[in-house]
This record gives structure tokens, sequence and C-alpha cells, in this order.
């Protein structure tokens, strides 16, 4: 039998998980899992690049694991882990540095981004970023991560970090690939929606929370901004309605002209309140299992336990050759 292609792709606790997480990364990861041999990672050494509070990275981290489960994936078939309990993560992401030329990391638009953003700290963690995500792909021998448009650099730079230690070690890492499926939607921001929605926006009113009730939900997508047309039609001019229908189709599965159909002359509070359902439809299960999981505390630690193991040891068998070949001792066993 073939063997599966590996996929590794994370999510940082950095927040509560939105509309958009889900729409653009976890539903699609879902449809990924009997095909694939998957590690979802909970990131949270990455979310630290950021100023956080200890006690709700704790808890957006305890509920991510929670979240990931809710949506439908199987610990069983996928590997689910903490990036922080497999401490392998570290160890490459430093000899990593050390193949890595400020040249490069100065390229990278993420961390201008960021540092535009958190310009009270801009610290080496979040220059060095790309590094420790280049480490968590690579430590897997990951054939393939799927990336939207925002780290399709990342991928890059890992690629030819992988392909700079392989010229001068011999064959270490496997070059992975960005994997191209279904197109999660790109959910923009509910009140500005030429930004995406992100979870660690201050406005609550441009975020919908994978746990927000149905009610809020409703009128948050009420209050959504869009235009003084009444024209339910997906256009570049139009980019809270087109927002709204991107959201639409990915909720219902149908495509955008159909949804565009649908509404014709229908106007927009008949389109929102749609919207709104649409929306509720998909995560009310979600919130459901969400809450009969979190009352499951030993099967969540056992997830957690198994993954770690599991994460962590395919993770050493790459760590130990790369120790090994830049120069480093064994260990005494
Ligand atoms: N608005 C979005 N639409 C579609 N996909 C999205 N993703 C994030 N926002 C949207 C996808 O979710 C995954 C999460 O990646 P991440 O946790 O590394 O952080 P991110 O991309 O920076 O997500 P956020 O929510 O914007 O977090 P913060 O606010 O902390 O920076 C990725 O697969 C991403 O594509």
């Amino acid at each position: 039998m073939e063997e599966k292609k590996r996929i590794f792709s994370g999510m940082q606790p950095s927040g509560m998980i939105t509309l958009g997480n889900y729409l653009g990364a976890m539903k699609n990861w879902t449809a990924l899992q009997n095909d694939y041999d998957c590690l979802y990672c909970i990131v949270d050494m990455h979310a630290i690049t950021v100023r956080q509070d200890p006690v709700k990275l704790r808890k957006q981290a305890k509920d991510l694991l929670t979240q990931y489960l809710a949506v439908g994936l199987d610990p069983e078939k996928n590997t689910i882990y903490y990036q922080s309990h497999v401490s392998q993560h570290a160890e490459l992401g430093w000899i990593l540095n050390c193949y890595t030329y400020m040249g490069e990391m100065n390229r990278m638009t993420q961390f201008k981004d960021k540092a535009a953003k958190h310009a009270d700290n801009i610290n080496t963690g979040l220059y060095t970023y790309p590094v420790l995500m280049a480490a968590d792909i690579l430590l897997y021998q990951t054939d393939l991560v799927p990336v939207g448009e925002d780290q399709r650099q990342h991928l890059e730079i890992t690629r030819d970090i992988a392909g700079r230690f392989n010229t001068i070690y011999g064959d270490t890492f496997k070059i992975p690939e960005a994997y191209i499926g279904k197109v999660g939607a790109r959910v923009m921001a509910l009140q500005e929606p030429t930004k995406k929605m992100s979870k660690s926006d201050e406005n609550k009113n441009n975020t919908i929370i994978l746990m927000d009730e149905p009610a809020v939900i409703m009128n948050k997508i009420k209050r959504a901004v869009t235009d003084s047309e009444d024209e339910v039609r997906f256009s570049e001019d139009k980019p809270g309605i087109s927002n709204l229908l991107g959201i639409y189709s990915a909720c219902t599965g149908k495509t955008i002209a159909e949804a565009e159909k649908e509404f014709a002359g229908a106007g927009y509070g008949t389109f929102k309140t749609a919207v709104g359902e649409a929306v509720v439809a998909n995560l009310e299960p979600i919130q459901q299992r969400v809450r009969d999981l979190e009352k499951n505390k030993d099967y969540l630690d056992e997830v957690i336990k198994k993954g770690a193991e599991r994460a962590s040891k395919l993770a050493e068998r790459t760590l130990s050759k790369v120790q090994k070949r830049v120069g480093f001792l064994p260990k005494v066993r």
C-alpha cells in the first residue's frame, strides 16, 4: 500500500478562534484526515512572539484543542499536540537559526506588518518566527503544507533553509510543497471588510467567534458594514457584501453565483438574516460538541499526552540526524 503523504499545519492560541480561522483552515483540515497523515499543532510558542497574558493564553490553548476535536479532527487519525510539549521544535529552531541569513529575515513581510502593529515589542522571536516555523515543518519530513497567501513567503524560506542544509550535509530534510487544495474562504472583518478577520482584533464587532451565541452571531452580521446599494452582488467595490457572500457560500456549499441568484432583488436585510442562519447552522453543532468535550477532562488529557508522545517520537528521528550532521556528540545513555 502506498504510504500517505504527510501534512503539517498549525494555529496560534493567540485569541479566540474566529469564523475566519474555521472557514479558512479548520473546516478544510477535516477533509484531509482520511487521505493524508496529518499533524495539527497548537503553536503556542509562536503565540508568545506577541505579548500574551499567561492566564488567557492557557485558556485559549485549552479551548483550541477542544475546538480542533469539536470541528471533527479525529485524534486517532491525526497527531494533535501542543508545540511547547515537543521540545524538538525549539532545538531544531535554534540549529536552523544558524543556517538562516539576516537578509532573508529582513524580507519577511509578515514581520514588517507585525512589527508595525506591536512597535513597543519588536522582539527577536518575532523576527525569527519563520525559522521556528521552518523547524515545525521540517522536523516531520512533511510533504505538504496547506498555506494561505500570507504564509507563502514562510514556506519558501522553509524550502530554502532545507535545501541549504541538504547541500551542506547531504539529504536530511524533505523539501515541503504547498498544498493546493480546495481554497478556504478568506473571511474579512465585519466592520472593516478590506482587512482580514483576526482573532487578535480588538474590535469585537469585527469578528465572529466560534463560540458566539446564535443571537450574538445574528446581531454581528446584521450590523456588518455593507454599501448604499441594495443589490447582493460579488464585486471588488462591494467588499462588505462580497465578504458576506463568501461566508454564505463557505457555510452552505453553494457557489457565489448561486447565492447571487438566490438573493436577486431580496435586499440586504433578508440576505443578512440568511447569512446569519447559515453561520449558526455551521457553528451550533460544534459548540455543542465543545460543551460535551469540556466535561471529559480525562479524555482531553489522554489526547494531549498521546499527541505529544507521537509527535515527539517522529521529531526525534529528524533532530538526532541533524545533531549528528552538524557535529554534536551523541548523548551518553
Ligand atoms: N480571516 C481569515 N480568513 C481565512 N483564513 C484565516 N486564517 C486566519 N484568519 C483567516 C487562517 O487560520 C489559520 C490560523 O493561523 P494562525 O493562528 O497562525 O494566525 P493568523 O493567520 O495570524 O490568524 P489570525 O486569526 O489573524 O491570528 P492573529 O490575530 O493572532 O494574527 C491559518 O491557516 C490562516 O490562514
